[in-house]
């Protein structure tokens, strides 16, 4: 470490999607800042250890600190996602962190970045010790802008919620909000309330996200009264020493340029084997080469059944020639930045959107929960891709069929025009991340507090 240097530590919270952008922001940062990086133990999914191996193994600079969790009492909380009870877990230890932190820092903290979802948590204990807290939002600004309103919508629907009209900006619909706000006294609203509130008295909110990708979010957010709004994006990938050549490397090498669809719908969400086999029909009646990515579980440890019995017999064998189809955690980036890869049937997981857009890919939304029909909108609003808005929720409005998946894939494959808004999107995106201004400004409020 350099004491010349201030010191910042990062604590992420839960799920691929938010250490993603974490170890990205820390790998980013480590090049002018000494780093620590909490690791809060055990994970929850095997994809996230292994991914703390790999990264403090890959960044040597960057200071791992170890937290134990003590167990949950899960029975307390029965069917609830168990990121989210992560995060509320880590918000209740937060003093615990928060001490071990302190105690184990070789010397003083100029600066926290915590977790949107560990906002609550943590801000109030970083002014008690004179640190200043930055929040990571590890979602789009339209998300940001909607988390940050939301507050004052509920204050005057507090008992039924809608539409939610954000004043000057747009009308967020119903169908668009993450599921559990449905419900005003859920506990993740009241959670999503908590963060919130405590996020406008942080010394700054990080986005990863670029000015002329969601221009009017960022302008309404900045004139809003708020803490500064300070864009990153879009973070470039971390470099893991251990580089391999895997089965998809080399099958994506053997495939004409952009002729390959790539299908993922991120680390967490799972699909019904129904809808699973709805999807595999439609890529084979498509005609289009495709890469496939199948979850079938929130968590990857209890991720058991055979792809063979998943698609249905014959399928793998029909397709061997133009499809490959993996349930393994596949390099995305890599998947995205190569020539190959002409589309993305996306979940619109924020990262997944962010990587696109940094390659110029253009992208079919199909949004699934959370934050991801909110995203979809940026998608559609960027030009970097398509959003049948038709497309239902899993088990409400019933399956997406073959014939409308084939149908979609093939109106983004062929459309020419999309493909240049896209690369275009893309153009722009590397534009902002070569000369890092929002990464320097950043370090420079951290360096003022050192
Ligand atoms: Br699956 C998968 N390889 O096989 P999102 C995902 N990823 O690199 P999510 C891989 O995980 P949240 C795989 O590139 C992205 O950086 C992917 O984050 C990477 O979606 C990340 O796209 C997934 O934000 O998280 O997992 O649903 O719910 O937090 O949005």
């Amino acid at each position: 470490m350099d004491p010349s240097r201030p010191h910042v530590a990062l604590l992420p919270s839960a799920g691929m999607g938010h250490l993603i952008p974490f170890s990205r922001l820390a790998a980013s940062l480590s090049d002018l800042c000494n780093v620590t990086m909490i690791s809060i133990l055990p994970t929850v999914s095997t994809a996230e250890s292994c991914h703390f191996n790999d990264f403090f193994n890959s960044y040597p600079k960057i200071h791992p600190l170890y937290f134990q969790l003590p167990p949950l009492d899960s029975s307390a909380y029965p069917n609830a996602d168990p990121f989210f009870l992560r995060w509320t877990r880590i918000r209740e230890s937060a003093s615990d962190i928060f001490s071990h932190l302190l105690k184990s820092a070789q010397f003083p903290i100029s600066a926290i970045v915590t977790d949107i979802a560990a906002a609550s948590a943590i801000l109030p204990l970083a002014k008690s010790n004179g640190i200043s807290c930055y929040v990571l939002f590890t979602s789009s600004a339209a998300m940001l802008s909607f988390f940050k309103y939301f507050p004052i919508y509920h204050d005057s629907n507090p008992v039924s919620i809608g539409n939610v009209e954000l004043p000057g900006l747009r009308t967020v619909p119903f169908a668009s909000l993450p599921r559990p706000l449905h419900d005003p006294n859920h506990l993740f609203t009241q959670s999503l309330i908590g963060n919130s509130l405590t996020m406008v008295k942080s010394a700054g909110i990080i986005v990863n996200t670029f000015e002329s990708f969601e221009p009017d979010s960022l302008a309404w957010l900045r004139g809003e009264q708020s803490p500064p709004v300070i864009t990153v994006g879009p973070l470039p990938p971390v470099k893991m020493a251990i580089s391999t050549v895997t089965t998809v490397s080399t099958w994506l090498d053997e495939q004409p340029e952009r002729s390959v669809v790539y299908i993922s719908f991120g680390s967490r969400t799972a699909m019904s084997k129904e809808q699973i086999r709805e999807l595999g029909l439609g890529l084979e009646v498509s005609g289009y080469r495709f890469l496939w990515v199948i979850k079938t579980s929130v968590v990857d440890t209890e991720d058991q059944t055979e792809l063979s019995q998943l698609l249905g017999d014959g399928f793998l064998e029909r397709v061997k020639d133009r499809g490959l189809v993996t349930k393994g955690w596949v390099e995305q980036d890599k998947v995205l930045r190569h020539k190959a890869v002409g589309g993305f049937l996306s979940h619109c997981g924020w990262n997944s959107v962010t990587e696109a857009a940094m390659n110029g890919v253009r992208l079919l939304a199909w949004p699934r929960m959370g934050d991801q029909r909110i995203n979809a909108d940026v998608v559609a609003r960027s030009g970097l891709g398509l959003w049948p808005d038709n497309w239902s929720w899993e088990g409400e409005e019933g399956l997406v069929t073959a014939a409308e998946i084939s149908h979609r894939v093939k109106e983004m494959m062929s459309d020419e025009n999309l493909l240049k808004t896209a690369q275009k999107v893309g153009e722009a995106a590397r534009s902002t991340v070569m000369p890092g201004k929002g990464l320097a400004r950043l370090v420079r409020k951290f360096e003022e507090f050192a």
